[in-house]
């Protein structure tokens, strides 16, 4: 009965059966396990966002009376819903609330603007979109607008001061009975990083994701006395399932949302709160780093630092347990599925210099030359992966899945990687054409295709650049139709079409031609080789 959602694939049966007899899927939906917790400890605090703190009993209960208010609204199971919200308590509301009803949440990151957010109400055919007032300065009831211009069935919900829209406050009726969701059925769409022109969209079901980050509690130690701070957004894979937030609900443990990831933000609550575990990207592990050496505010509560998305450096590793006197935990994961951890018992040097190991015994990992062969112990290759929690195809995209899975249903995660002798991944480089700005995965496509719609560019490559702080930035390489623009304006040019910031280039470079690869396609190596030239000896390295 696995995923009734039209335009998703399946796992075979015989896959299906062997995951859910090893007991990794075991039936259970998102809305039965809050009802669970919340039955077995309802005064215990679930959540805290800033002032406020919901408790499991409350959780539950405004779940109910959010379903319930949404579907006299006509939403119901099986609709899509595009998810925009910070990390606000509203986000953990939501989230169960839809998943109750089983209704299908979209979720959008905080930073996505127009472009996004319209393709995703498109292309999911969405019936509501759920979003903020106010976040970072940005009104996202004037984005609503603009979408709802040109989709007038669509419902807006807001959280704060409603505008035109409907406040999501006032969607709250009394509980009734609902046609619950099955644990095979699409909980959620995920977005992918993504390398292709338009992101996207990973279908999970309750059985899977619940599984990932169920076993992820093991790995990770995550009891009911876990207090997780939450500062990347919660809408994103890592921090909500590596064990992230819904693995810390699951355990009955504590959330903490921090607004803003700043130190000045994230240390304060790590004190008052007394947080045990929290998530990073890199960049921001730096950051936090370097703070945490000067700080006045107790962090020993910390025990553990997850840092993922991108990779690590050594350097940056070796500073955890001297600086925060908190164990180091390298998670490599993917929203398509596959998450590996280095495990809080490794020796250190296998923290600081891997990327770790699955969580499941049946999660298959293959590295391949680039024929599909297996390369030779040790050495690197393109990484592959099936298992209990990877799915086996990306939502409504069957041409580009008979190239992102092999004919076995291995999914193509795009990384470069090499295993030790000891079976633990090292992340050496990508094949993709995707740029990891410090964890926000860049589509070098999609910027291209953006820029390509000024009417002076006649051709646009888009590669990554070495970066101290971020690990990437974008440098966008243009052959200019007739006399070249000055780069900021095709800077301007891009974020004026209204996408996420972090997606317009960060440098614009103007040349005559492009380096092609044997076969006459653009040699985006030769560019990066070209920009990296460049660029070290103005950093002084
Ligand atoms: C996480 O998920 P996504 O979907 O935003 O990005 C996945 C990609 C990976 O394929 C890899 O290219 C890169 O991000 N990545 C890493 C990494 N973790 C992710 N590259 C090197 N080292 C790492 N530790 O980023 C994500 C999802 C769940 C847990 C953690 C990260």
């Amino acid at each position: 009965m696995e995923a009734r959602l039209p335009g998703v694939t399946p796992w075979p049966d015989e896959f299906a059966e062997r995951y859910r007899s090893a007991g990794y899927w075991r039936g259970d939906t998102f809305g039965q396990v809050l009802r669970v917790r919340a039955t077995q400890h309802p005064d215990r605090v679930a959540v805290v966002d800033g002032e406020r703190r919901i408790t499991y009993g409350g959780l539950d209960q405004r779940a109910d009376r959010l379903a319930a208010g949404l579907r006299e609204r006509g939403i119901g199971k099986g609709d899509r819903v595009v998810v925009q919200l910070p990390n606000v308590l509203e986000f953990f509301e939501v989230c169960f609330g839809l998943f109750r009803l089983g209704a299908v949440p979209v979720f959008a990151l905080p930073s996505h603007r127009k472009t996004e957010i319209s393709y995703f109400c498109e292309f999911s055919d969405a019936a509501a979109y759920i979003t903020v007032d106010l976040e970072a300065g940005f009104d996202h009831r004037k984005l609503a607008a603009e979408v709802t211009a040109q989709r007038d069935d669509l419902q807006v919900f807001v959280v704060g001061g409603p505008g035109e829209f409907t406040a999501l406050s006032e969607v709250d009726a009394d509980p009734v009975e609902l046609d619950e969701p099955l644990a095979g059925d699409i909980a959620f769409l995920q977005l992918s990083g993504g390398s292709t022109g338009v992101p996207k969209l990973i279908p999970r079901t309750h059985d899977d994701y619940i599984y990932s980050f169920r076993a992820s509690n093991d790995i990770c130690g995550v009891t009911e006395q876990t207090v997780y701070l939450v500062a990347l957004p919660a809408a994103h894979n890592f921090p909500m399932s590596s064990p992230g937030t819904f693995g810390v609900l699951h355990a009955g443990g504590r959330v903490v949302l921090a607004r803003r990831p700043s130190p000045d933000e994230v240390f304060p609550l790590v004190e008052r709160e007394s947080v045990t575990l929290t998530a990073a990207v890199p960049p921001l592990a730096l950051l936090w780093l370097d703070a945490a050496a000067e700080t006045e505010h107790d962090l020993s509560s910390l025990q553990v630092l997850q840092v993922g998305g991108a990779k690590c450096s050594e350097e940056v590793a070796r500073r955890v347990r001297p600086v925060l006197g908190a164990t180091l935990q390298q998670v490599f994961g993917m929203a398509e599925g596959l998450v590996n951890y280095t495990r809080l018992d490794d020796p250190e040097d296998v923290i600081v210099s891997t990327q770790g190991r699955p969580i499941s015994p049946d999660d298959e990992v293959l590295v391949v030359d680039d024929e599909d062969n297996p390369v030779p112990p040790g050495e690197s290759g393109h990484l592959l992966t099936r298992g209990p929690y990877t799915i086996r195809g990306y939502y409504k995209a069957e041409e580009h899945n008979a190239r992102a899975f092999t004919p076995e249903g291995f999914y193509r995660t795009g990384d470069v990687v090499r295993l030790t002798a000891e079976g633990n991944v090292v992340v050496e480089g990508r094949a993709k054409d995707q740029i990891n700005r410090g964890g926000e995965k860049v589509a070098a496509e999609e910027v291209e295709n953006h820029l390509l719609a000024h009417p002076a560019v006649h051709d646009a490559a888009v590669v990554s650049m070495p970066d101290d702080y971020l690990g990437e930035r974008t440098c966008a390489f243009v052959i200019p139709r007739g006399t070249a623009p000055p780069g900021r304006e095709l800077i301007k040019f891009v974020r004026g079409r209204g996408l996420a910031g972090y997606k317009v280039p960060d440098r614009v470079v103007f040349v005559e031609q492009f380096p092609q690869t044997g076969v006459g396609k653009v040699s985006k190596r030769d560019l990066r080789e070209a920009i990296s030239r460049e660029l070290v000896p103005k950093l002084g390295r």
